[in-house]
């Protein structure tokens, strides 16, 4: 197994295939997200590499996100073949493991589910979920200032909170929802209010 690389040498080789725009929204994703590991007792480097890695794919035109997956038979939905953005995520799993050599399955994971959510995530894939929306450079989300205040006192809570503006926005827009985005807030309305109760 290749040693998996530094975050160093991972933000440097990111830098090299984003955009200066997206490039800023990772590093702001990567210190969000060492912000909320300090919070919530999870390894500040496996949030930095998530953070660093979670759009590496997003700069890759959309015929080529969908060229890479059925050359590398990673399977996609309709939904995913029609909003092809969707598979960044996906994508960005593989080059997380097949570029960078990372092994450990929560910062694969967390890559993975960075836009859609899944139910039962773990902790560090809340982490990243959270910093992608919350991160500095955001500023068109509603309800910025309380998710981010919201973020560092309860991180169920405020994943829950984005998940809603979230479905709110696809349908404002009349975007398509992933059915896992869904389940994901089906989820988490279910498991949270339960507790509550
Ligand atoms: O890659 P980023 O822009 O940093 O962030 P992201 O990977 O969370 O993608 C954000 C976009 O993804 C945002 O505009 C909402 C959209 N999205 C999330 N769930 C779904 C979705 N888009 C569609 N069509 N369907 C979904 O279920
Ligand atoms: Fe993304
Ligand atoms: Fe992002």
């Amino acid at each position: 197994m290749k040693r998996m690389k530094d975050a160093k040498t991972i933000r440097r080789a990111i830098e090299k295939v984003q955009d200066e725009k997206r490039f800023e929204h990772t590093l702001g994703v990567a210190y969000t997200a060492t912000s909320l590991a300090m919070r919530y007792d999870v390894p500040i480097k496996d949030a930095e590499i998530a953070g660093l890695l979670h759009d590496c794919a997003k700069c890759m035109d959309d015929d080529k996100k969908i060229a890479f997956c059925e050359k590398h038979n990673i399977a996609f939905s309709d939904i995913e073949r029609q909003n092809p953005y969707l598979l960044h995520a996906k994508v960005g799993s593989f080059i997380a493991m097949d570029t960078y050599h990372i092994s450990d399955t929560d910062i694969i994971n967390a890559i993975l589910n960075h836009t859609t959510g899944r139910p039962g995530m773990s902790t560090l894939e809340k982490i990243i979920f959270v910093a992608d929306y919350i991160e500095p450079n955001r500023k068109q989300a509603p309800n910025l200032a309380q998710i981010r205040k919201l973020a560092f006192m309860d991180l169920d809570q405020a994943l829950l909170w984005i998940l809603k503006d979230t479905l709110s926005y696809l349908n404002s827009i009349d975007g398509e929802i992933d059915p896992m985005t869904q389940k994901t807030y089906d989820y988490y309305v279910e498991t949270l209010n339960k507790h509550t109760k």
